[in-house]
């Protein structure tokens, strides 16, 4: 390793680290991973292997295209009846197994998202079909609850037999009277999560955005919060901010939301984007149907979220909206400056690895800057070749067999509610040097040297940890074990390990605590695996 090198730019070369990687492979394997695995130049962005099938056998943190639909997208709206059509192991994964939180306004309006309704689908139902037992579960869910919409998911099975749940969704529509629509979001569909994402987008946007256009105006300026999930109750510190500000938030996708508020959230004047990965199709619909302008925003990291906050009272340009943010940015400010000041010292020069999702893998590292932990090496599950390099790589990305399974919808340009006025600003604005429809990516970000890899697996996980030695990494619950017994303490970013809120000032501050408590702390050397001293049981297999 080469001391010499600016370490303030620049981490050591991993390429050996990589060759020993690759190395374990059979030759064919290699050859694919090699592409997943890139040693990155923020000057020089090489291009990433990513949204491509994981290989068989590997175990991978990915999850079903069923998840990205169902789980992600619609799971944490409450106003809405989800029946997940098929067996019910489905069900009983995809049931309060993520910590989305919701607020009704009233302890009598409906959540129904600490259900779990599902068609139980069994052997006959395969061998016979299973539509006619959709449409009972259909009106049983109706009759029981009566919810202001009802949607239907289908696995993999569905998919398989050749139920058309859309045509059960249309007769059970015109039947009971309430919006009915279904999902093609078979676990197989796609490669990974994202497909089921954009599936869901999909059909947000054809069945619910638009349909209520007598809402007229709710306030002075009125937004959508895109890709925000609540977990941990991060959309609740956004929600207050803007409230504090003025702003009126007609519809979060899909984080403490309602499906009642998607059908008037294309009167929204801006939609600001969270996760780039799974809502950026919506965000593109809405701009082309609505003439709805967007841009991304983070509110993961105090810096990110004042910044956030600045460009939404730029894009309105109103004076007192802008003096309104400031004294709350500088309030917020002086608060979580009080709390880094303390802890950084502590943590600082710390060494993190992230493997999450489409989005968080990237955006957390705001919040290792802020402390002065130094991000080693990264990735996503799933996100696609812009969430790495950023969305000028767009055009460039090979559409392959999987991608061209998810439909790409031909959007026009609504006669009626499309919003030239918003365009004409969205240009002024760029004029100024505003950006719109930008999204840079994690790599450009991330220091030279840092190691950049998709769809991470097992093996690679443990052979990155014993040969870099991080001081902290971040996953999911799958990874949260074997890495603990390697003496390296994980947080989990998808669940927050039942802390958080993360988001905003007041989370921001929240996981300075929480890196206080997991890195200035000498617990975890103490950490003695098994494997270390018995011995284990090692295998080969000649392929060829
Ligand atoms: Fe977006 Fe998410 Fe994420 Fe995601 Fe997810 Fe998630 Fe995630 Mo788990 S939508 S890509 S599919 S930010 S469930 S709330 S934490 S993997 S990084």
């Amino acid at each position: 390793m080469d001391k010499m090198k600016n370490i303030k730019t620049e981490l050591p070369d991993p390429s050996a680290l990589k060759e020993e990687i690759l190395k374990r492979y059979p030759r064919k394997i290699a050859k694919k991973r090699e592409k997943s695995i890139v040693i990155n130049d923020p000057d020089a962005i090489p291009e990433v292997q990513a949204n491509v099938r994981t290989i068989p056998g590997i175990i991978t943190q990915r999850g079903c295209t069923y998840a990205g639909c169902k789980g992600v997208i619609l799971g944490p709206s409450r106003d809405i009846v989800n029946i997940v059509h098929g067996p019910i192991g489905c069900s009983f994964y995809a049931w309060l197994t993520r910590r989305n939180q919701t607020q009704p306004p009233t302890p009598n309006s409906p959540n129904f998202m600490t259900y779990c309704f599902s068609t139980d689908m069994q052997d006959s139902n395969i061998v016979f079909g299973g539509e006619q037992k959709l449409r009972q579960a259909i009106k049983e869910a109706y009759e029981l609850f009566h919810p202001y919409s009802i949607s239907v998911f289908s696995t993999c099975p569905v998919g398989l037999i050749g139920d058309d749940i859309h045509a059960a969704c249309r007769e059970m529509k015109a039947e009971l009277g309430i919006n009915i629509f279904g999902f093609s979001c078979e676990g197989y569909k796609g490669v990974s999560q994202s497909a089921g994402h954009h599936i869901a987008n999909n059909r947000v946007f054809t069945d619910v955005v638009g349909r209520k256009t007598d809402k007229g105006r709710l306030g002075k300026f009125q937004v959508n919060l895109m890709g925000e999930y609540n977990i941990g109750g991060d959309a609740f510190v956004i929600e207050k901010y803007f409230k504090e500000m003025g702003i009126t938030l007609l519809a979060s996708f899909s984080g403490n939301s309602t499906i009642e508020s998607y059908e008037y959230s294309q009167d929204a004047d801006v939609n600001m984007v969270m996760c780039h990965r799974s809502i950026n199709y919506i965000a593109e619909m809405m701009e082309k149907k609505y003439g709805i302008p967007w841009f991304k925003v983070n509110f993961i990291g105090a810096n990110s979220s004042a910044k956030s906050l600045r460009k939404l009272a730029e894009y309105f340009g109103d004076k007192e909206l802008i003096e309104k943010t400031e004294l709350l940015i500088e309030r917020e400010m002086a608060r979580v400056k009080a709390v880094a000041d303390r802890v950084r010292p502590k943590v600082e020069g710390k060494r993190a690895m992230l493997f999450v999702g489409g989005s968080r893998a990237h955006h957390y590292q705001e919040l290792f800057n802020e402390l002065g932990i130094e991000t080693l090496s990264a990735g996503y599950e799933f996100g696609h070749r812009d969430d790495y390099e950023g969305r000028h790589v767009i055009p460039t990305i090979k559409v392959d067999a999987d991608s061209r399974n998810i439909e790409e919808l031909t959007v026009v340009k609504s006669e009626t509610l499309f919003k030239p006025e918003l365009q004409d600003k969205k240009l002024l604005l760029e004029q100024k040097g505003f950006k719109f429809e930008h999204y840079e990516g994690m790599m450009p970000t991330m220091k030279k040297n840092s190691l950049v890899i998709d769809d991470i697996n097992h093996w690679e996980t443990e052979k990155i940890i014993e040969m870099m030695k991080p001081d902290l990494f971040c996953a999911g619950i799958k990874e949260k074990y074997v890495v603990q017994k390697h003496g390296i303490p994980l947080k989990q970013l998808h669940s927050y390990d039942y802390g958080g809120p993360y988001a905003g000032f007041e989370g921001a501050i929240n996981f300075y605590l929480e890196m206080e408590r997991m890195l200035a702390c000498d617990i975890w050397k103490m950490v003695d695996a098994p494997w270390k001293h018995e011995p284990s049981i090692m295998g080969s297999m000649v392929y060829e």
